[in-house]
């Protein structure tokens, strides 16, 4: 059977509400690589292993409809990071759980959602993140819809560290040491031409 009949329906959202300001103010997920958009390659990975996509982006929401998905804008704070466009597809979506992942990872691997339910499953927590070995990725983390409310009232303290929201609700860290290459993250035109290169 598919493993997406399997499981409680997750909404897939891409992060793209960032300033991208060490791209120089340019839009990064729109920016091509090998001739087709970095917001695309993650689109395409991330589709089959989710039951609904939307696009989190607070710029160029016109460019970003034309990908066929819902587009949101933060509904909290004036970019105020990556937890305010989490909070906003949290309340967006109705599904079981949410996917998140960056905008600027375009490499992200076939299997990363069933990895994290999978240590959803295995630890009853509510929220499951990856780690790559070194370090937590933050951005990519499969979230319980019932953690709406809990990301509110974090949020409205002031505080917007991904981090100690996920301490707080005793986050399952997932091992992906061995798919490491899959969170390489494209910040600089630089990290954007070497990519090409090795494509
Ligand atoms: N919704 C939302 N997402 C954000 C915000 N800031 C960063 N992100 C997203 O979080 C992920 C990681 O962001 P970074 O690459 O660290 O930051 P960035 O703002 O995109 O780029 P820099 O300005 O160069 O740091 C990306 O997918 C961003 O789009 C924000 O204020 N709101
Ligand atoms: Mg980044």
């Amino acid at each position: 059977m598919n493993a997406l009949e399997n499981r409680p329906k997750i909404t897939g959202v891409v992060l793209s509400g960032g300033l991208s300001r060490r791209m120089g103010g340019q839009e990064k997920a729109l920016l091509k690589l090998k001739g087709k958009t970095m917001i695309r390659y993650t689109l395409e990975k991330l589709g089959p292993q989710v039951n609904t996509l939307i696009i989190n982006a607070n710029q160029h929401t016109e460019q970003y409809q034309q990908y066929g998905y819902p587009v949101i804008g933060d509904q909290f704070g004036n970019f105020d990071g990556p937890l305010a466009g989490i909070y906003t597809a949290l309340s967006y979506s109705n599904d079981p759980f949410l996917m998140v992942v960056p905008c600027d990872s375009p490499l992200i691997s076939d299997n990363l959602v069933e990895r994290l339910y999978s240590g959803i499953c295995n630890s009853k927590s509510l929220i499951a993140v990856a780690h790559d070995g070194e370090r937590l990725q933050p951005v990519f983390a499969l979230i319980s819809n019932q953690l709406n409310s809990s990301l509110e009232s974090y949020l409205k303290t002031g505080q917007r560290k991904l981090d100690s929201w996920y301490v707080e609700n005793r986050a399952a860290i997932v091992d992906f040491s061995d798919a490491k290459e899959m969170f390489l993250n494209i910040n600089t035109a630089e990290d954007l031409v070497a990519l090409e290169k090795k494509l």
